[in-house]
């Protein structure tokens, strides 16, 4: 058979206010243009699994109507996330009437397979590795299903080395590797990988190893971003995977919690690792709004008092931090914008990251929101982009969120602001060490 695997890319934010602040601001830009070009790993990583009498192409496709005429296969497989599903739908619907079988996978439909199954032949829940040679084989028969499940007892120690080989490495500046899958805490909002599997579970670093070499073959100095939701809750299987990638001599950027300014020994190893910046989401400066946040042991709740110094603890090691709030938390009325303001501006994190709550389908906050009747206009997937709002914020209007939103992102994003920032980042690295003065910071 020939597999048309089929990435939904690129980014995207509806409202007219923040494309334009988008387009004219010199921070958000720059940072856009960085996260935009990822490839799916998840596309590559079945690649891999494919057998090799299949012949696979690799697709990434930001304008639907771009992809004219449809690529000659007998398997169309789509990878889409919830901004970009309806846009997903539209294209497989195109190929199921070409007469072509069609098959979604990823956290969304993940989450609703009913919907999807009325644009798609097959749907596929959770993991994808457990199930798709399966797929594959009972397409090939004639026999294939309409929805399989994979079971989280899925190892990571099994999942194949992704077919790096099959991008075109100019189209990128940076590529993924995952390191690990789930994540032991449960915050509310959480729409990453939690909602494909409730184990949380690591690679095996030799396999991460693996990985990165394999990358290397396409790019000899590839900047490597982990695509894990959070790479150091366990400080011991932390070191043992910073020295790994240390050992690779790549550039790399990672997410993970606060509580890594609690180590700085850590923060030493990575950034002599190579580690350029970390993304922590701080969420909100304010401790109403943190409380209950974490399911779980309301842990974000615990360590308010501990953000401010985190920042520093964090950019003295040499390591940039993205500090990222979230918008219109329950406990947070319209005076959260100028306290997030006022904490970026005291603390001078490398990178800032505003967006706004969001009710993904599949997480604890969608279902509490659905019965609060508080979703503006439920099925409004598209809207699901982290800046558009469609939600009723509990301690503010949905136009004050807005403008909020927007306000302070031409704040934050404005060039002045940036500088300014930036050179107290400097300040840090300065007071944290010589050697990392003179640092280049790549993002
Ligand atoms: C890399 C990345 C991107 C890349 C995506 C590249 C791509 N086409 O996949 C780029 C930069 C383009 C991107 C864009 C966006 N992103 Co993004 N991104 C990530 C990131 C950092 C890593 C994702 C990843 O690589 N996971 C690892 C792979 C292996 O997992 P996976 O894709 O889920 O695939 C597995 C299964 O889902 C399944 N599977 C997936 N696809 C398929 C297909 C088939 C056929 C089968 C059988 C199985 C299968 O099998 C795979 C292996 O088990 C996550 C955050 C994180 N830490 O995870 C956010 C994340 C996925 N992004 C998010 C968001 C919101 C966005 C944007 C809406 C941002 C915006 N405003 O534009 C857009 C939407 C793009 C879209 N297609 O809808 C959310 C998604 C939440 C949700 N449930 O939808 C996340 C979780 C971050 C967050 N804050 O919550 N993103």
């Amino acid at each position: 058979m020939r597999i048309a695997l089929i990435a939904m890319s690129g980014v995207r934010a509806h409202s007219p206010e923040l494309t334009a602040l988008g387009l004219s601001l010199p921070g958000f830009v720059e940072r856009g243009k960085t996260i935009a070009s990822l490839p799916s790993l998840g596309l590559l990583t079945l690649a891999a699994l494919t057998d090799d009498r299949h012949d696979v192409d690799y697709y990434e496709v930001d304008d639907i109507a771009e992809m004219d005429p449809l690529p000659e296969c007998d398997l169309a497989a789509f990878s889409t996330y919830t901004a970009q599903v309806k846009e997903c739908y539209a294209l497989a619907d195109r190929f199921r009437a070409a007469g072509i079988t069609t098959v979604i996978g990823g956290l969304h439909v993940t989450t609703m397979p009913d919907e999807a199954l009325e644009h798609c032949d097959i749907v596929v829940v959770g993991e994808g590795e457990p199930v798709w040679r399966r797929v594959v084989d009972d397409v090939d028969s004639g026999s294939a299903g309409e929805i399989y499940r994979s079971d989280t007892t899925f190892d990571l120690a099994d999942a194949p080395i992704p077919r790096y080989d099959l991008l075109d490495p100019e189209r990128y500046n940076r590529l993924t590797v995952q390191t690990q899958r789930g994540c032991p805490w449960r915050c509310e909002f959480c729409a990453s990988s939690i909602l494909l599997t409730d184990r949380y579970k690591t690679k095996p670093i030799e396999k991460v190893s693996a990985e990165i070499e394999a990358m290397k073959k396409i790019w000899a100095d590839p900047f490597v971003e982990l695509s894990d939701d959070n790479s150091f809750v366990n400080k011991h299987h932390a070191r043992d995977l910073v020295a790994a990638i240390g050992a690779q001599g790549v550039k790399w950027f990672t997410e993970t919690d606060i509580s890594i300014a609690d180590d700085p020994g850590l923060l030493a190893m990575m950034s002599d690792a190579g580690c350029r910046e970390i993304l922590v989401g701080f969420e909100s400066p304010n401790a109403a709004a943190l409380d209950g946040i974490e399911m779980k042991k309301n842990w974000k709740h615990q360590r308010i008092d501990r953000l401010r110094a985190a920042v520093a603890t964090i950019q003295e090691h040499g390591v940039a931090l993205n500090a990222c709030f979230v918008l219109g938390l329950d406990g947070d009325g319209p005076e959260v914008f100028d306290a997030v303001a006022d904490f970026v501006d005291e603390t001078d994190p490398f990178d800032v990251q505003i967006t706004v709550l969001t009710p993904f389908p599949g997480t604890p906050l969608y279902e509490r929101l659905l019965r609060e009747d508080r979703i503006i206009e439920p099925g409004a997937w598209e809207l699901c982009t982290l800046f558009d709002v469609n939600y009723r914020p509990a301690n503010m209007t949905v136009r004050q969120l807005e403008t909020g939103l927007v306000e302070l992102g031409r704040y934050i994003y404005s060039k002045e602001t940036t500088d300014r920032r930036r050179a107290g980042f400097m300040r840090q690295v300065a007071v944290g060490a010589d050697p990392h003065i003179d640092r280049e910071v790549a993002t």
